[in-house]
């Protein structure tokens, strides 16, 4: 497949290492997946589902004490410790690549060894890399063919360079206690071992799209974020782009795919959807900010996702999908989740394998962290500029969380430092993608915080950085919070489509074409200018309230960003200090 020495050589000390029974390579070939989704089906790796209903698509559960990325397994494995930053796991990278040789020796005994060359981002693109995964898990070979561009074109790219990113996965025995998703950030090396969830596993998505690339993106010069893409065309057949970084299971997926409510269709307005995960960045050469969409599929939240919520995503799932997790219906062999729709199946089997009926049961039948992999190409509004290795051109940036309180629908910021403030500053409520609590706030910088390969304090200076070069041309930065709870704990914003209501007020921002009302913590719309047309069960009154800033919430606020700040002591950059400061001094 190559003759690249680099590649080989690595290979060689790998299977020294895993000692496999056999080696494959991953091609990229139709006929080679086939064959290895047979295989997983024989071995019961993998469940085919309804040909007719489903086509092309598989069921897979994982052990039932793997279902979410661990953080508090994830380290940064810098040579020194404080390049890691306080809000990272460090390891010593000599005693961390020891103790996984340990765990990984003999491995794959009995077993075949996949090697699967992958592009983040279109083959050949000048914004991609390359990276190149060994594993032993055939879910992790067919998951890695959906969600980037993997085979022989790859290797074909990259000839006989050295730049490509090491990436081993062993699945040995679930054991928690020595599950490690370690990274090396100055060696371009992942290693994980002990899982087989997603993103422990799909090595080319959080550890080398987000940790391994924001370190590689602050010494180069570009940025790799927690992001989604969307491109917003008006009736005139316009089109501006906009990323927007939400925490895990906070929206992204949602807003990337997003139809405009009825009344704005009509007009012949319309979202594409480039990514829903995640956007690595650049100026480009008129100097303004482009991003491409580093994946090839999505690896998407199931629950909460019907034909109301997000028919595009639901759509993307009907072919040549791998469900991680989900319900089983026995009756006809699809697949069901909480809220697919409002019939769950009697005959039907939970996502741990036991029998379920939905009809009776109390207890959930899909984890709560239970996935869809579907290939970006089947998404109805997949942006024509998809596959453009020259990226899109980013008009706003958002940053947003799920907050019940404090922070408003929609805010712009006064300026790119005030919106890297912004960034810095964003909290939301924990979810089930990671393990742990659920519903405590915690601040997520950028949404980044379990994803930043370096010390955090430097990211917030690569951003002020990146903002200097950008200049004027720089994305205009927005926050928004579709989660406001009222008192009975329900969420006063529809959501969904109707967030578009909140798109076209930030793009009208953009181009100067609205005003707005001048807060303690940036602008925010005045009530009339966010259209409420066609909405029903929501008044002009509930706009206002979750519009509403409150100085004495946000003097509470700013004393947790104080100490949140503490920890990056002076590798926190004084210009956040001082943002900080004239955030106290609005809120007196
Ligand atoms: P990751 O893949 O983990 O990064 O998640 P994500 O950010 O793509 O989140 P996703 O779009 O999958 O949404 C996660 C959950 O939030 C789902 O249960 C959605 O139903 C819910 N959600 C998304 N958008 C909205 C919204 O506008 N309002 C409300 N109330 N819930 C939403
Ligand atoms: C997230 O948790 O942000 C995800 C899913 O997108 S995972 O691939 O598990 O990171
Ligand atoms: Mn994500």
């Amino acid at each position: 497949m190559t003759n690249n020495k680099t590649v080989l050589s690595w290979l060689e000390e790998m299977k020294a290492l895993v000692t496999p029974d056999e080696v494959v390579w991953i091609d990229g070939s139709e006929e080679q997946l086939e064959a290895l989704r047979k295989q997983a089906c024989e071995t019961g790796e993998m469940i085919k589902l309804n040909e007719e209903k489903l086509p092309g698509c598989y069921l897979h559960r994982t052990a039932v004490n793997d279902v979410a990325r661990v953080e508090g397994r994830t380290f940064i494995c810098s040579q020194k410790e404080e390049d890691a930053g306080p809000t990272n796991h460090w390891m010593d990278p000599q005693k961390a690549y020891k103790m996984l040789f340990d765990i990984a020796r003999g491995s794959y005994k009995g077993r075949t060894m996949y090697v699967i060359p992958y592009s983040m981002g279109p083959i050949g693109s000048p914004l991609a890399k390359i990276g190149i995964e060994v594993t032993d898990s055939i879910y992790v070979v067919l998951n890695m063919a959906i969600m980037t561009r993997v085979g022989q074109a790859v290797l074909d790219v990259l000839g006989d360079s050295s730049d490509w990113v090491k990436g081993l996965h062993c699945k040995v025995n679930i054991e928690e206690e020595n599950r490690y998703i370690c990274h090396f950030p100055e060696d371009n090396y992942i290693i994980s071992v002990n899982s087989g969830y997603g993103g422990n596993v799909l090595l080319g998505k959080k550890c080398f799209a987000l940790r391994i690339a924001s370190f590689l993106g602050k010494n180069e010069g570009w940025m790799a974020e927690h992001m989604l893409i969307l491109g917003i065309e008006n009736p005139q057949g316009e089109v501006k782009y906009v990323s927007a970084a939400f925490p895990s299971a906070c929206g992204k997926t949602n807003l990337a795919m997003l139809i405009p409510p009825e009344g704005y269709r009509e007009k012949g307005y319309k979202v594409w959807t480039v990514g829903d995960d995640i956007a690595w960045m650049r100026q480009g050469p008129d100097g303004r900010l482009y991003a491409i969409n580093p994946e090839a599929g999505f690896f998407g939240v199931a629950p909460g996702t019907n034909m109301k919520s997000n028919p595009n995503a639901l759509i993307s799932t009907q072919k040549g999908t791998i469900f991680t997790n989900v319900v089983q219906n026995l009756d006809d062999n699809t697949v069901w989740w909480e809220s697919l729709d409002k019939n769950p199946p009697e005959h039907a089997m939970n996502w741990k394998g036991e029998p379920w009926n939905g009809k009776t049961s109390d207890q959930k039948g899909a984890h709560p962290n239970s996935r869809f992999t579907a290939p970006a190409k089947n998404c109805p509004c997949i942006s024509p500029e998809f596959e453009n290795t020259a990226g899109v051109p980013i008009s706003a940036i958002i940053f947003g969380g799920r907050r019940a309180q404090t922070t408003p629908l929609v805010y712009q910021s006064k300026d790119w430092n005030n919106g890297v403030f912004v960034g810095s500053i964003m909290a939301s409520e924990t979810t089930a993608a990671a393990t742990g609590a659920v519903g405590v706030v915690r601040r997520d910088p950028m949404a980044m915080l379990p994803f930043c390969g370096y010390h955090m304090g430097d990211y917030f200076k690569h951003w002020f950085e990146m903002g200097e070069k950008l200049g004027d041309k720089a994305p205009k930065i927005f926050n928004t919070n579709w989660f406001r709870l009222d008192d009975e704990g329900h969420f006063i914003w529809p959501g969904f489509g109707d967030n578009f209501r909140v798109l076209e007020w930030i793009i009208r921002r953009c181009e100067g074409k609205v005003d707005a009302v001048e807060t303690p913590i940036g602008f925010v719309p005045k009530a009339e200018d966010i259209n409420l047309e066609g909405l029903e069960d929501f008044t002009v009154e509930d706009l206002q309230k979750i519009l509403d800033v409150d100085k004495a919430a946000w003097a509470k606020e700013a004393e947790g960003i104080e100490e949140f700040y503490k920890q990056f002591g002076d590798r926190l950059p004084q210009e956040l200090r001082n943002q900080l400061e004239t955030l106290k001094k609005n809120c007196q």
